[in-house]
């Protein structure tokens, strides 16, 4: 309408333009249409309006469809990238709405990370660096390894102590004698199984097991798997995630795909001990396996959980320890192959994935596979932040912290956490409540989670809190015979029993005692003095002075298995973990000693020839080994062992705080904390 009262532009057609403007008019829409969608297709931030226009992925037969809701598509190999930009402050940078500041907010300030369009630059980059020659890949990068351990409050290793005296004498003897058994366990593994995932020290052998992709067990997953599949039926052994559950009435059909599966779990659970107890030629033993021998390209079903916590716990902790590009490399290209694990409607992850087609499932024993398992992704968050510290890359931190908001939303009975979750609906699937094994180390990365970003994630704090104010509500209780335990919770019932598993639990309510409400720290101190007694009578009540798998407090039985298929031991760790704890909190000689018992009991029932082993009955002091030295015997029993006979300062818990598989991550100094190495 108003042109039409414009001199000049008196339309000359109904169209309002003669026709040779016409023509240029439709020459200039013509080669603005052309200029878009080269945009679209060429500039770097345009993958998700390429997925938007483009053919979805095509389904791979047998795969189970999963929706790809966070907008990542699952990742093959794929490089890292080895030199993020420096975290140079982008615009906008204190926009309390840019995710960099969300992540700061979720306490890890340090070297936080642009969002998308960086994000998306950089994975480009990494894309492009398979094509690079090896000495390119090395090329540094912007972490800055000697600022990190300028920031570190302690020496790694501590400051020596003074051996003239005696009863610190007494005490390196201890300590070298648990170096020795660290040691033969080492020497054992690599003369008769090196490369392999654990070794038999009765028959001397190796085995790959069935949680990292090799199928020398049962299928773990419900869901497809791309390959040829054979199956036939057996009786089976079921791998429960991080625990062992021999079923053996269980029959199951066996599919096996391709060979396949990530190999040498104790060399990667070993880096770390062997270097803190300064044992330099095996270090360098398995740091040359790390690099010439560890292939990632794999096939087979994996466990998330138990990849993340040994293998990629393993290798930060070795990256943080050194300063060795290798470690941190295979870390976040290990990383990287989980992600599809978290491609479900909620973007809570599944239990398995499949390292070759990128396809995921659940375990099948989970509430008939429909469940993903609190444990286990409940017990990403520390080293899934490291992934993000050390490539740059936010996808890492982000599935994290959307677990964490899943589990704030979510409805909680009576404030209690039960296991299973649907990663389809985001509800829970059945109300059984442990501090034990299915729930365990969720509880743990909530404290560690704060402890880790350095006092400043107050979601975990609070979380942890109010979790353990509920355990405490619900599930603690004291024995007739004045024995405290923490009971299991199905629906509102008690079982009165107490797993192996669960006494971890004395050391991390130690752990969390100084940051709870001044009102309550005293009683967390005791509570956890009273959880790690209890623990210690499980041990103290068996005939080989070891504990067994679970133990009741029923029917006059205080703290012992009422069966025999509950009465084996396979070097767990959590007791001596919450000895090492409670003596760096009281130094109470008391958890040395016990700690010393073990030292003892391991060496007469568990040493054999080939190696260390579990044994079927803790109740029998002639006991039968079950032939596996487990990789977390070398990762966590002997190194919370060696630590409990160690100064504070070694691995200090101001500067550390330990995965669940005892892999020691970096606390997060701010950089602006000032503090160097030794000063205090
Ligand atoms: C380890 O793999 C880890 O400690 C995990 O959290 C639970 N169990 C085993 C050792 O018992």
């Amino acid at each position: 309408m108003l042109m039409r009262k414009v001199p000049g532009f008196v339309p000359a057609s109904s169209w309002g333009l003669r026709l040779p403007q016409k023509f240029l008019f439709l020459l200039f829409l013509s080669g603005l249409v052309t200029l878009c969608f080269g945009a679209l297709f060429l500039l770097p931030h345009s993958s998700r309006l390429k997925r938007l226009f483009l053919a979805p992925r095509t389904k791979q037969p047998g795969l189970e469809v999963v929706p790809d809701v966070a907008g990542y598509p699952p990742v093959q190999e794929q490089e890292p990238p080895p030199n993020p930009a420096p975290a140079a402050p982008a615009a906008g940078e204190d926009d309390p709405s840019n995710r960099a500041n969300q992540l700061r907010r979720n306490g890890w300030p340090r070297r936080t990370r642009p969002t998308r369009p960086r994000e998306e630059a950089t994975a480009a980059r990494g894309n492009s660096i398979a094509a690079l020659r090896p000495r390119e890949r090395s090329v540094p990068f912007s972490f800055d390894f000697n600022a990190f351990q300028s920031r570190l409050h302690h020496p790694v290793l501590g400051t020596r102590p003074d051996e003239s005296k005696e009863h610190q004498s007494r005490v390196h003897a201890q300590k070298e004698k648990i170096k020795e058994m660290m040691q033969f366990a080492w020497q054992s593994y690599k003369h008769y199984a090196m490369g392999k995932n654990e070794l038999r020290p009765l028959t001397k052998d190796g085995y790959e097991g069935n949680m990292f992709g090799s199928h020398e067990g049962p299928p773990r997953s419900r869901g497809g798997v791309a390959g040829e599949r054979q199956c036939h039926k057996q009786s089976v052994i079921l791998l429960v995630g991080w625990d062992m559950l021999w079923q053996p009435s269980l029959e199951n059909t066996i599919c096996h795909t391709e060979p396949g599966g990530l190999s040498g779990v104790t060399i990667i659970d070993s880096l770390d001990t062997l270097y803190l107890m300064e044992l330099k030629e095996e270090f360098q033993e398995a740091k040359a396996w790390v690099e010439e021998s560890f292939h990632l390209n794999v096939s087979g079903e994996a466990s998330l959980f138990e990849v993340n916590i040994r293998y990629i716990g393993g290798l930060l902790s070795a990256f943080y320890l050194t300063g060795e590009e290798v470690f941190r490399i295979k870390a976040i290209k290990l990383g990287q192959k989980l992600l599809p694990a978290f491609n479900t409607p909620t973007g809570i992850p599944k239990g398995v994935v499949n390292f070759k087609s990128g396809s995921n499932g659940s375990w099948g024993w989970a509430t008939a596979g429909s469940s993903s398992i609190l444990a286990e992704f409940g017990s990403l968050h520390l080293e899934f932040l490291h992934l993000t510290e050390l490539s740059g890359d936010q996808v890492f931190a982000e599935k994290v912290r959307n677990i964490r908001k899943v589990l704030q939303k979510i409805d909680k009975p009576f404030g209690l956490y039960p296991n299973f979750l649907s990663p389809v609906s985001g509800n829970w699937v059945q109300h059984h409540v442990s501090v034990g094994g299915l729930g365990d180390s969720f509880y743990e990365y909530l404290i560690k989670s704060w402890l880790m970003s350095a006092k400043t994630d107050m979601e975990a704090k609070n979380m942890y809190y109010e979790a353990l104010e509920a355990i405490e509500t619900y599930l603690l209780n004291v024995s007739p015979g004045g024995l405290t335990y923490i009971a299991e919770w199905r629906g509102g019932i008690l079982d009165h029993k107490m797993g192996h598993l669960a006494c971890f639990s004395g050391g991390m309510i130690a752990l969390g005692a100084e940051d709870a409400k001044e009102e309550k720290r005293a009683h967390y101190r005791e509570l956890a003095a009273q959880i790690t007694k209890t623990c210690h009578e499980s041990y103290a009540r068996s005939d080989t002075k070891l504990g067994p798998e679970a133990f009741w407090f029923n029917s006059g039985r205080e703290a012992v298995a009422s069966q025999l298929s509950e009465s084996y031991y396979i070097l767990r760790p959590e007791v001596v973990e919450s000895y090492m704890y409670l003596w760096r909190q009281t130094h109470d000689p008391i958890y040395r000693e016990w700690g010393w018992e073990v030292v003892m009991a391991l060496e007469k029932y568990c040493r054999t020839e080939g190696g260390f082993s579990g044994i079927q009955d803790v109740y029998s002091s002639i006991p039968s080994h079950d032939n596996k030295q487990q990789s977390f015997f070398l990762a966590e029993t002997l190194k919370y062992l060696y630590l409990l006979f160690s100064e504070d300062d070694v691995l200090s818990q101001e500067d550390w705080v330990f995965n669940t598989e005892a892999h020691p991550l970096p606390v997060n100094h701010s950089d602006s904390s000032g503090r160097a190495r030794g000063r205090h």
